[in-house]
């Protein structure tokens, strides 16, 4: 495979060496990192960073068919973590904390449809012990026996094992028992100690949330990592905090993708103080996000674009600018949706493919691990690949 453009062709000069080092498969320096943030040559850097993907993934694109389930949203960190709009302190209008049965409930939607993962994420409950999660992995496992269950961020593991004044690693191996396999990539937002302490003061440090991830690969418990952008982070941050994401993957290599975070500014406080309605990021910078996350981790195999949170539309781009993993099915979105996304919150799975293939790309139905699991998708109606706004665009509601 050779580079599809000439390093010397790109508009940005400072791009150039950059693009030789991409062609030799060198890896990339902080410095070199920063620079790819600051340059507003982004056609040249999508080009690179679809190279990158292409070297890696070829023209295939997986999603999942999952279901995103959130037990509470009731969050000790809710008045000090400024940026989000899903956490409810106890007593507060809309706080939630589902019972064992109302979760199965929600979950028994699994029931007749093609979900082969729950993906669980929520508050940091002051009351709930380790037991309330262990019995929910449990009893959503004797009923579901053939979905992975992918849950609780480090965040929430953190929490666990102060509630239970126990390690970090005795929360994991219960939860494991129980049949937790994998873990989400929440909860890193930005590692900076200045950034942290803005936007999520109290919360889990940089450290802390890489020794909970550290922890889970020693015990075979594959994660995702993430990166929250678009607030008050400057570009030597994001570079510092990928610089920490790809050093833990040389020493575990148990991160399995890595999902940039498109910050959103309604309803919560830092949103307020910084005066942002309705998007903080720019397509702009979404796409960039991608194209930097997927150069600068070179030894992470997939990057994923979570489209509820910045539209379909920007995802399906996204998909040029070397991205090759568009989250799935998903069902209830509530993280971002209490923070303003106006998109659907259930993306259908033969709009999903649909969607895949428009971008002329090959879908591909991945299982928790990234399995391929379905690549034919001939029998489905939307699947067909045709140009235009037909069946299976997704449909974005209006705020
Ligand atoms: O931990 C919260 C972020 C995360 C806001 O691992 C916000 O496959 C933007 O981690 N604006 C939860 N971001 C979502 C998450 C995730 C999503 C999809 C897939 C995976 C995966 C993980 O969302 C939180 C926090 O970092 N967040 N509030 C907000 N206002």
């Amino acid at each position: 495979m050779s580079l599809p453009l000439d390093p010397a062709r790109c508009r940005d000069p400072l791009l150039r060496p950059i693009a030789e080092k991409v062609a030799a498969e060198e890896r990339l320096t902080p410095e070199e990192g920063e620079c790819l943030y600051r340059t507003d040559d982004l056609i040249s850097l999508g080009q690179l960073a679809a190279y990158a993907n292409e070297r890696k993934n070829g023209d295939r694109v997986f999603f999942s068919a999952n279901q995103h389930l959130n037990p509470t949203n009731v969050c000790v960190l809710r008045k000090t973590c400024v940026f989000c709009s899903f956490a409810r302190l106890q007593k507060e209008d809309g706080a939630y904390t589902r019972t064992l049965e109302e979760v199965f409930e929600e979950a028994g939607q699994a029931e007749g449809s093609p979900t082969r993962e729950f993906h669980i994420v929520g508050g940091l409950h002051p009351k709930l012990r380790l037991s309330y999660y262990t019995d929910m992995i449990r009893g959503l496992r004797d009923r579901f026996p053939d979905i992975h269950i992918k849950a609780l961020t480090a965040v929430e593991i953190a929490h666990l094992a102060r509630v239970e004044r126990t390690s970090i690693r005795n929360v994991l191996v219960a939860l494991q028992e129980a049949g937790l396999s994998t873990m989400p990539g929440g909860g890193a937002e930005v590692f900076s100690t200045a950034v942290r302490a803005t936007i999520a003061e109290r919360k889990l440090t940089g450290e802390e949330w890489l020794r909970v991830h550290r922890t889970a690969h020693e015990l075979g418990i594959r994660t995702n990592c993430t990166m929250l952008y678009g607030h008050v982070e400057t570009a030597r941050d994001r570079i510092a905090h990928l610089s920490a994401l790809r050093d833990l993957q040389d020493e575990t290599g148990g991160f399995l993708t890595y999902i940039p975070l498109a910050y959103h500014p309604d309803h919560n406080e830092l949103g307020e103080e910084l005066g942002r309605i309705g998007s903080s990021t720019t397509g702009f910078e979404d796409l960039k996000n991608i194209a930097v996350g997927r150069l600068f981790l070179d030894n992470i195999d997939h990057v994923k674009t979570h489209w509820p949170m910045v539209t379909p539309f920007m995802s399906q781009v996204s998909l040029s600018f070397g991205c090759d993993d568009v989250e799935g099915t998903v069902v209830y979105e509530r993280v971002y949706h209490e923070a303003g996304a106006t998109t659907q919150m259930h993306m259908p799975y033969a709009e999903l493919v649909g969607f895949i293939r428009r971008a002329g790309k090959r879908p591909v139905e991945r299982d928790s691990l990234y399995q391929a699991v379905r690549e034919d998708f001939e029998d489905l109606n939307h699947a067909s690949g045709d140009i235009g706004p037909a069946a299976g665009v997704p449909v974005v509601h209006a705020a």
